[in-house]
């Protein structure tokens, strides 16, 4: 086995938050840091997530970075290529990427409670590597495990197969028939565009979405001008939309009534748009707006009315060597199929690899009582890990890139206490932990997402929210703004850590 390599910080994944979380302590000076992308660039969600009309659904101005922001987006939503840009750029430009180490899978975390390090093996293109970590920073991302349909026969389909997020590009659809299985926020974005190509999409809808227009614009070159030069403008415009999406928060978390004109709006975009009663009908949610995902398209029905698609509400009972065959008996054939149908949330493959203090994985540690974390960052048993995108911190109205800053900054200053104080492991104590969770799941009751009457990719096998947060992102800004020493185990740093030469010495 090869000697371990010393790291202060061991980073996992380099997405937003992972990127994040290398710029941010990088500024502060921790410069032994490596970050292990198993992909081939930085990006996470947006490198994969190529397939066609992937763009984003939550304004650019707000999904970006606070300290890097971005005056030549094109459209108010942007495009995934430019958002994959936009992140190649600023990690370029904050000049850390030497740190980053690419095509190298983390296999196993797992905590060594002699050395007090994380014992991180990895597997890259030289083979495997062990790293010695004081922290890991898991940024795996909640939305990065494409998860495939169970459906009887699907390995015997002789066509080409692909996950939205695993799109391939050497397969030419153009003049095919394809199937799509899922309607959710990929399919509604891809299905327009395959319309567009294809000779015949069949949509296989399980559950009909809420689907609102999309206000979209191409910024002028003037506005682009405007941004970049009139000092402060650009900060209150993404305030300015930052403070218009927190409005949403009341009609999620406290009374879904409020969202009436939300859902008045996505009907009327429906009958707009879909002539035909028949489909319409079959196009019509039957839960309450907002307890899945609300999707934002303006191409989406026009592409479902059109004469090369079909809408199939009938469930999939097995899929053949050449088609998928319904619970009536049909069977349509196809050249092609996608499935769109989302991705790992509750059961996050990273939670496997990571073993804690106690010998339990994370995954064994979740069993007990489904995903939890303290303030969704960090986990009892588990010193010195610290997730971001953690359990509770999604959103289905705002930008995820607030929530990443917020758990970098509370981060940050955990390892700034950590250093002030000589502190070797911090671990968060179980009873701070079970309160927060326990009001956690208190609110959670009378959320849309538990009340509104359907099923989706927030709720865990029990039925429990472990994914989204249920309060305003100001809550939970305020609530990370400073890490809160007393919430914490601690013990302090022996004669051994003050001599651990550095990774970069121990590379030398
Ligand atoms: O996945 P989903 P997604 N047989 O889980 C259906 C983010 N995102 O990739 O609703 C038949 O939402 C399933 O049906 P049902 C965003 O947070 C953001 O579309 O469960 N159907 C559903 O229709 C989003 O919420 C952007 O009944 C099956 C679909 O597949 C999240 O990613 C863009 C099935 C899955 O929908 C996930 O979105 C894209 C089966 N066996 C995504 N299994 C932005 O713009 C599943 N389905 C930022």
């Amino acid at each position: 086995m090869s000697t371990p390599l010393p790291v202060d910080h061991l980073v996992i994944g380099s997405g937003f938050a992972g990127l994040a979380a290398a710029i941010k302590l990088d500024e502060d000076g921790e410069r032994d840091l490596v970050v292990i992308e198993k992909g081939s660039d930085v990006g996470g969600t947006w490198r994969d997530n190529t397939y066609p009309g992937a763009a984003c659904d939550v304004p650019s101005q707000l999904y970006s970075f606070s300290f890097a922001p971005n005056p030549d987006w094109s459209m108010s939503f942007s495009p995934q290529p430019e958002i994959q840009a936009y992140l190649q750029r600023v990690a370029r430009e904050a000049g850390v990427l030497d740190r980053f180490v690419f095509d190298t899978r983390v296999e196993t975390a797992r905590w060594d409670d002699d050395q007090q390090r994380w014992m991180v093996e990895v597997t890259g293109p030289d083979g495997p590597a062990t790293y010695a970590a004081r922290t890991v920073l898991s940024g795996a991302g909640g939305l990065s495990e494409p998860k495939l349909p169970e459906i009887e026969g699907i390995e015997t389909f002789q066509g080409d197969v692909f996950h939205s997020a695993q799109w391939d590009h050497s397969v030419d659809l153009t003049g095919k028939r394809v199937a799509v299985i899922g309607t959710g926020a990929s399919a509604i974005q891809l299905v327009p565009e395959l319309q567009r190509i294809a000779g015949h999409v069949d949509l296989y809808q399980r559950t009909a979405p809420y689907v609102l227009p999309r206000h979209d614009r191409r910024y002028s070159s003037l506005e682009k001008a405007a941004l970049r030069h009139v000092p402060g403008l650009q900060k209150l415009y993404r305030t300015a939309i930052y403070w218009g999406r927190e409005t949403y928060v009341p009609a999620f978390t406290i009374e879904p009534k409020i969202a009436a004109p939300a859902k008045r709006m996505a009907l009327g975009n429906l009958k707009k748009h879909v002539k035909d009663p028949v489909l319409r009908e079959k196009l019509t949610p039957t839960f309450e707006i907002g307890c899945k995902r609300i999707l934002i398209s303006n191409a989406y029905y026009p592409a479902v009315a059109s004469e090369n698609v079909e809408l199939v509400t009938d469930p999939i009972s097995k899929i053949t060597g050449s088609g998928i065959v319904t619970a009536d008996g049909t069977e349509r054939e196809i050249d092609a199929l996608v499935v769109a149908t989302g991705f790992h949330t509750t059961d996050i493959p990273i939670a496997h690899a990571i073993t804690g203090r106690t010998g339990r994985t994370l995954a064994e540690r979740f069993a007990e009582h489904g995903m939890w974390a303290y303030k969704g960052t960090t986990i009892p048993e588990f010193p010195n890990l610290f997730m971001m995108v953690g359990p509770n911190t999604g959103l289905g109205h705002s930008s995820m890139v607030f929530i990443i800053e917020s758990q970098v900054a509370y981060i940050r200053d955990a390892i700034r206490q950590m250093r002030t104080n000589r502190l070797a492991t911090v671990e968060v104590k179980e009873a701070p932990t079970a309160d927060f969770n326990a009001g956690l799941q208190k609110r959670m009751k009378r959320t849309v997402w538990t009340t509104g009457g359907c099923a989706s990719w927030y709720l865990d096998d029990q039925g429990r929210n472990t994914t989204l947060w249920p309060h305003a992102t100001f809550t939970f800004r305020r609530l990370l703004s400073r890490f809160d020493l007393s919430a914490y185990t601690v013990t302090g740093e022996t004669a051994a850590d003050e001599t651990t030469p550095s990774r970069e010495a121990a590379h030398a």
